[in-house]
């Protein structure tokens, strides 16, 4: 690379080194967004893509509604920065006060963080931490489950259950051990909800305990609906046992919530949806519909009141970043909850909910179809895998769709579909018609 600043610059795409990418097929034959309104992407060549996936799981408001533009806009114009250590600005206060209103039970505190992996990493060190300050400082252990994805931090990977997330980087924390998954397709497939089977995977908990000791168990974390490694419901009951057992153990239990967070399932949480409270609830993407960077933790007031105590004058939690509470982000924050209660979008979602689960089942009989799975504004299409490359023929399918204007996201041989909550009902059709006939062409 030159060194002189005056050197024109040359994009050929090779210094964007891109995540999660095939980077040297994707730089062959780019796919590049420019613009975004609504429920749809532009692409550079002019193209309308329909948003099948709210961006990765989190423009649930759609894309460039004005009222989340204009408060980052103004918001940028009147406070751009504000450190968060020792100092405050109001929204981050107001930012708070809101998501907890929002949040059933008594998740009454919430720390800020900028993505899923930070929420991951800081609902991981308060487990650990809040068990040290009330003096039961041997519950060091983290409990995780095999197909989870808790994003791409040390502790993510190492609680998270997703192969090929770990296995290149080295031994991760020690002292973690992962619950069985709960996908039963042999005797599950094709339910609608929450499958029948499975509530008595979660004593796989108690092998757990009688293995290592509860004593021993700092916490438990679960998405409650796994949305990165395949779209896999919770089981009937199988949350409600998780919660049980956690209870008799003296055993934090973790929802991850980055995905199913802000209107997903047609609830504001999970935690509303199954009726089960967890001690800490991890969340990002929705909270600001995907605009600014943020993700947020929640943690029961047991937990934060367990930290304040000792002189005022010390510091109760060694941790925090700098970009935490971000005036922007708060912004953000602010206005997407503004427009989530203004446009009704969660009860929106529910209402779509039947509509949404109707459509996805026309690909029953769909070719290489073995399985569909569906809740409030989510579908998870599972492929028979092509014989000797898997992953082949959902690719080939993902493309197929992007080139007939609608974007999909697939996992595995699994394609996720989550889209804006602003869907309308065309749009479902929309997505639907074109994966049946993209199905039918692909080998
Ligand atoms: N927890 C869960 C449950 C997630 O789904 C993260 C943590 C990490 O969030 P960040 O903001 O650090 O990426 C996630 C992220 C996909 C996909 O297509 C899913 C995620 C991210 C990117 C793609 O399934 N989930």
């Amino acid at each position: 690379m030159s060194t002189s600043s005056t050197a024109p610059v040359v994009n050929d795409l090779s210094s964007f080194w891109m995540p999660f990418t095939a980077n040297r097929q994707f730089k062959s034959n780019p796919r590049m967004l420019v613009k975004a309104q609504g429920m749809h992407y532009e692409t550079s060549e002019g193209r309308q893509v329909l948003d099948g996936t709210a961006g990765l799981w989190c423009c649930n408001a759609g894309h460039g509604d004005p009222r989340i533009v204009g408060a980052i806009q103004a918001q940028a114009g009147e406070l751009d920065y504000a450190p968060a250590f020792q100092m405050g600005h109001p929204s981050a206060f107001a930012l708070a006060s809101r998501l907890t209103q929002l949040m059933p039970g008594d998740l009454d505190h919430v720390f800020f963080t900028n993505s899923g992996s930070e929420s991951v990493d800081t609902a991981l060190k308060i487990a650990l931490a809040y068990h040290r300050v009330r003096g039961d400082a041997t519950r060091t252990r983290l409990i995780g489950r095999e197909r989870g994805y808790h994003g791409v931090g040390f502790g993510g990977i190492s609680v998270g259950g997703i192969v090929n997330n770990r296995r290149f980087f080295g031994s991760l924390l020690n002292g973690v051990d992962h619950m069985r998954h709960t996908h039963l397709p042999e005797v599950n497939a094709f339910s609608r909800g929450q499958p029948e089977h499975g509530a008595e995977l979660a004593d796989d908990l108690e092998r757990i305990v009688a293995l290592h000791g509860a004593e021993t168990i700092a916490a438990v974390i679960v998405e409650p609906m796994a949305g990165s490694t395949g779209v896999l419901m919770p089981p009937k009951g199988y949350l409600e046992r998780l919660r049980a057992i956690c209870d008799t153990h003296g055993i934090l239990l973790i929802f991850d919530e980055v995905i199913t967070g802000f209107g997903r399932l047609g609830s504001s949480f999970a935690v509303e949806h199954f009726g089960v409270q967890p001690d800490i609830v991890t969340t990002a993407k929705g909270i600001t519909s995907g605009t600014v960077p943020m993700g947020a933790v929640f943690v029961r007031k047991g937990i934060y009141d367990a930290f304040m105590n000792g002189p005022d004058n010390a510091i109760e939690l060694f941790h925090g970043y700098t970009y935490s509470a971000h005036p922007l982000a708060c912004a953000a924050g602010l206005a997407t909850l503004d427009v989530y209660r203004e446009d009704n979008l969660f009860q929106r979602a529910n209402d779509l909910a039947p509509y949404w689960e109707e459509a996805i089942y026309r690909l029953q009989d769909a070719r290489h179809v073995i399985d569909l799975r569906t809740m409030g504004l989510i579908a998870g299409i599972e492929l028979q895998p092509r014989e000797g490359a898997p992953t082949a023929r959902v690719f080939e399918a993902f493309l197929k769709c992007y080139d007939k204007g609608v974007m999909i996201r697939t996992t595995g041989d699994i394609i996720a579909l989550s889209p804006p909550l602003i869907i309308e009902k065309e749009h479902i059709d929309q997505i639907v018609d074109c994966l049946i006939e993209v199905l039918a062409t692909i080998v």
